[in-house]
C-alpha cells in the first residue's frame, strides 16, 4: 500500500490562547478543538497531519527547516511572526516544500502593520479572513499542492 502523504501544520505565538481570549476576532473553539478538526479532515483526504504550536520564532524556524524531511507541505498559521519574521520567510525558501499560509481574521481588513506578510512572498497562497474553516482549506490546498509538485519558489 502507498505510504500516507504527511503534511505538518503550525500554529505560532498566542494561538495556544484560542477560545480563552478575544472569542469576537479569533472565535469560540479551543486550540484542541480545531487540532480534532483538522486531523478529521485530514483522514477523509487521505493524509497524515502532525500539528504543533510554539510561541518561540526560534523552534518554528527550526520546524520548518526540518520539514522536507518528513513531511511533504505545510500548512501555517504563523500568527504575530507574519508580520516580522525574515527568519521564517528564509526557512519556508529554504525548505522547497509548498507551504500554505493562513489567517484566522481577514489581516488586509485590520490595523495596517498587519497588511504585511513576510511568508505571502514566498508561500503557494495565503487563506484569510474565513474563521477556522481557513486551517481547513489550508489544508485542502496543501494537499493540491503536494499533489500537483508545486514548490513554494
Ligand atoms: O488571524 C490570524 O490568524 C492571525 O495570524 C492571528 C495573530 C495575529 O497577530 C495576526 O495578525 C493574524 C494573533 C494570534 C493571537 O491569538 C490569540 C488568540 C486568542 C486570544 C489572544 C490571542
Amino acid at each position: 500500500m502507498a505510504k500516507k502523504k504527511r503534511i505538518l501544520v503550525l500554529h505560532g505565538p498566542n494561538l495556544n490562547l484560542l477560545g480563552k481570549r478575544q472569542p469576537e476576532i479569533y472565535g469560540r473553539l479551543t486550540l484542541a478543538e480545531i487540532n480534532r478538526k483538522i486531523t478529521d479532515l485530514a483522514g477523509e483526504l487521505g493524509v497524515e497531519v502532525e500539528i504543533r504550536q510554539s510561541n518561540s520564532e526560534g523552534e518554528l524556524v527550526s520546524w520548518v527547516q526540518e520539514a522536507p524531511k518528513r513531511f511533504g507541505a505545510i500548512v501555517i498559521n504563523p500568527a504575530a511572526y507574519t508580520h516580522t519574521s525574515i527568519a521564517l520567510r528564509d526557512a519556508a525558501i529554504a525548505a522547497e516544500i509548498p507551504l500554505v499560509e493562513i489567517h484566522i481574521s481577514n489581516i488586509h481588513k485590520r490595523e495596517d502593520f498587519r497588511r504585511h506578510s513576510f511568508l505571502a512572498g514566498v508561500a503557494v497562497g495565503q487563506i484569510t479572513g474565513f474563521g477556522i474553516q481557513s486551517y481547513l482549506l489550508g489544508l485542502r490546498a496543501a494537499v493540491e499542492s503536494y499533489n500537483s509538485g508545486e514548490l513554494n519558489l
